[in-house]
């Protein structure tokens, strides 16, 4: 069996270094600020750390706008730091990934800046650059920051794609200098001993080459049906695995914007030689009204385990690998969003833990979620940071909505839930910087910091830590299938896994109240030995036909 990577037995830990910790008082995390935390998440039980961007920046978009992939952004230390950085975490047997960005760069690349000069520069084709149509953008596409996504230049009298922020103009992946120059940056960073790459949005380099209106599928001018998945995207991931990855011991994992199963298998199966693993985001868009993010509304549960279910079936049955997370820097804090971060704080935290870290895949952890940090909740717009929300706020304003409807939306759903410094401990700025942070702190982390964490043994952090442990000793959890079961239960999210004779039970509760389980028939209990091996509340019982959970209680047992 080609199935035992190491990456399939690691848990990762997503590390946003402008807001984890900072040395120096500037009020930005920075590389050193790393180090000193090494201890802490090796005492978590992760394997693997993944920086987002850490490369020299404009910081329009925190790093994922690029400006020279050879150089670490000044505010975060020094090629130094980071050589560092690498050599410390490879000591305690932590693994580094890096966040590679190459669908687009920044429009202060040295290639932008001479693809810019003139239609005869050598650089001109390493952007996707269009002639107008009848004096306007050559398509009605859609960037994903607002906006129509061609940028007019008045110079050359072209436009250039950008599908994220006017600043991030998108690089033509047709052209085999492109590709080049992409393969041996990443040689750079393999060369130096980094044990893999996060790849942002790779599933977009590949777009239709006759660029055609969109006419309204998915909304008008989206867009992206012609550059999703598109026509040669497997072509150029398999050519990028035979050139760079195929030559080094390391794991990747596949950004994958609005994609599908069919792809991630292909994307991700052992033989087809593309990449370890996908990230995909259905299961982070059932909150979304009518596919709409910028509205407020319960997320739909049903749709929640039919989609986790659907992956998790579908991938172990094509050969896939699914990178499993609730949480990452373009996120709301999950415990705000599908669990309670009131009351039920820690219960409802360790339940969503348990969810998705029992199913097949790799788990990601984002910075903070091990102790259940929160959405900030900003009383004010002048709180906020991130390009995609200020840009929604403006559009929303020329749209006349009134600024309190807007704010409501925005504290649910800015990518700045996530942004915020993490909570080390109760001391000013949470610990997280002497100076003035480059955004606000939450107010809550006198209480939610990771100092009482680890305090105490009942912690959220300390359920993370053993659901890490219990990856590495039950191979049911890396290897087993799946089967979603008490599939119409509004309350209940339970799934069996089984692997050679043995079973994996996982029953979570998402709601206050009671809820009961009823055993389904086909679920035989009788022959085996049940035991409990991880629950978020004291007293939790064995298992049997019927039970009664708690609020948001999450039971784990073992089958044998
Ligand atoms: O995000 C890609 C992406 O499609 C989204 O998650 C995006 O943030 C969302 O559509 C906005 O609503 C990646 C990075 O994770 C993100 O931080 C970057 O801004 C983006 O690519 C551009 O590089």
């Amino acid at each position: 069996e080609q199935m035992n990577e190491w990456w399939r037995k690691s848990a990762v830990y997503q590390i946003y270094p402008k807001s984890f910790n900072d040395t120096t008082g500037n009020g930005v995390g920075d590389l050193q600020g790393i180090i000193n935390k090494l201890d802490y998440l090796k005492g978590l039980g992760v394997d693997v750390l993944w920086l987002t961007p850490v490369y020299q920046s404009p910081q329009r978009d925190n790093g994922y706008d690029i400006s020279d992939y050879y150089s670490i952004h000044e505010e975060y230390g020094t090629m130094e730091d980071f050589d560092q950085l690498l050599e410390e975490a490879h000591e305690r047997g932590l693994k580094i990934i890096m966040d590679i960005v190459v669908n687009h760069t920044s429009t202060e690349h040295a290639w932008f800046k001479e693809s810019a000069q003139s239609k005869e520069n050598s650089y001109r084709d390493y952007y996707i650059w269009k002639d107008p149509v009848n004096g306007e953008e050559p398509t009605n596409w859609q960037s994903k920051f607002g906006g129509n996504a061609w940028k007019y230049d008045e110079k050359t009298g072209q436009y250039y794609l950008h599908l994220f922020d006017v600043t991030q103009a998108d690089l033509n992946w047709e052209n085999e200098n492109v590709r080049r120059d992409v393969y041996d940056m990443m040689h750079y960073w393999f060369k130096k001993g980094v044990d893999g790459f996060r790849l942002d949005v790779i599933n977009l380099i590949s777009k239709d080459q006759r660029f055609p209106n969109d006419d309204g599928s998915v909304a008008p001018g989206d867009g992206r049906k012609f550059y999703t998945d598109g026509p040669r995207v497997h072509e150029f991931m398999q050519e990028m695995n035979k050139e760079v990855f195929s030559h080094y011991d390391v794991m990747t994992v596949g950004e994958m914007s609005s994609t599908t199963i069919d792809h991630c298998i292909k994307y991700t199966r052992p033989d087809r030689n593309e990449l370890s693993m996908t990230f995909n985001f259905h299961h982070l868009k059932v909150d979304y009204p009518n596919g709409e993010k910028w509205a407020v509304a319960d997320f739909d549960f049903q749709a929640l385990k039919d989609i986790l279910s659907k992956w998790q079936t579908e991938m172990h049955r094509g050969g896939g690998w699914n990178a499993l997370f609730w949480c990452n820097h373009d996120q709301p804090r999950v415990v705000s969003r599908y669990g309670n971060d009131g009351r039920y704080h820690r219960e409802s935290a360790k339940m969503l833990a348990t969810t998705i870290h029992m199913m097949q895949g790799t788990p990601y952890i984002y910075q903070g979620e091990e102790f259940g940090m929160t959405n900030p909740k900003f009383p004010s717009i002048d709180d906020y940071r991130d390009v995609e929300t200020l840009n929604l706020y403006e559009s929303k304003k020329r749209e006349g909505i009134p600024d309190q409807e807007i704010l409501q939306v925005i504290q649910e759903k800015s990518r700045d839930n996530s942004r915020t410094p993490v909570q080390w401990s109760d001391e000013k700025n949470g610990g997280f910087t002497n100076g003035q942070p480059w955004i606000p702190v939450a107010s809550n982390y006198p209480e939610i910091n990771a100092e009482n964490a680890l305090k105490d043994d009942d912690s959220i952090f300390f359920h993370y830590k053993k659901l890490i442990q219990l990856r590495k000793d039950l191979d049911i959890i890396t290897y087993g299938d799946y089967q979603l079961i008490l599939e119409d239960d509004d309350r209940l999210f339970a799934y069996v896994r089984h692997y050679g004779d043995e079973k994996l039970v996982v029953i979570n509760h998402f709601y206050d109240g009671e809820a009961e389980f009823n055993a389904p028939e086909h679920l035989d209990l009788g022959d085996y030995k049940a035991e409990l091996v991880l629950s978020n509340y004291e007293d939790s019982s064995q298992l049997s036909n019927t039970l009664t959970l708690r609020p948001y209680e999450s039971l784990v047992y073992h089958l044998k």
